[in-house]
């Protein structure tokens, strides 16, 4: 009998780098501007935080995110050819008119990525 948190969304968590670039702020279309970003799943929330080793002396950067995206209502899937010239690139569309490309070029990478965001999203709609 454990607890209903024991297998809900605080259990999907996830670190690591990936090329990341808005591509759609309030519905809006905005140009591309690909980055490596160090990205973070955590309790429903995925956050993007610049590479510490480009940002300022400070730890700040480090824990400060640059764009947090609530999953809740999110969709992801992996985006058409139309979307990028990239491989392994996965759409990311936020409830508020938010969109993102994420991409790596190593697929067992990035389809982990897939697994544990379709699990996560999936979780916030029906816990
Ligand atoms: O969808 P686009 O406009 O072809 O995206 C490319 C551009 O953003 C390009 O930068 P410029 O805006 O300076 O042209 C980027 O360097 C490319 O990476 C973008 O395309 P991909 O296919 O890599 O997502």
């Amino acid at each position: 009998l454990g607890s209903s948190q024991d297998d809900g969304v605080q259990n999907l968590e996830k670190a690591g780098i990936l090329n990341k670039t808005k591509v759609c702020e309030n519905g809006k279309k905005v140009r591309k501007n690909w980055t490596q970003t160090w990205t973070v799943l955590h309790g429903g929330v995925l956050t993007f935080h610049k590479d510490p080793k480009s940002a300022p002396t400070g730890a700040t950067n480090q824990i400060v995110p640059e764009v947090a995206v609530d999953l809740r209502g999110a969709t992801i899937s992996w985006a058409s050819k139309e979307k990028s010239s990239k491989k392994n690139v996965l759409e990311l569309k936020g409830k508020n008119g938010m969109e993102f490309l994420v991409q790596y070029d190593t697929e067992s990478i990035i389809n982990d990525w897939y697994k544990v965001l379709v699990d996560t999203i999936r979780q916030l709609v029906s816990p």
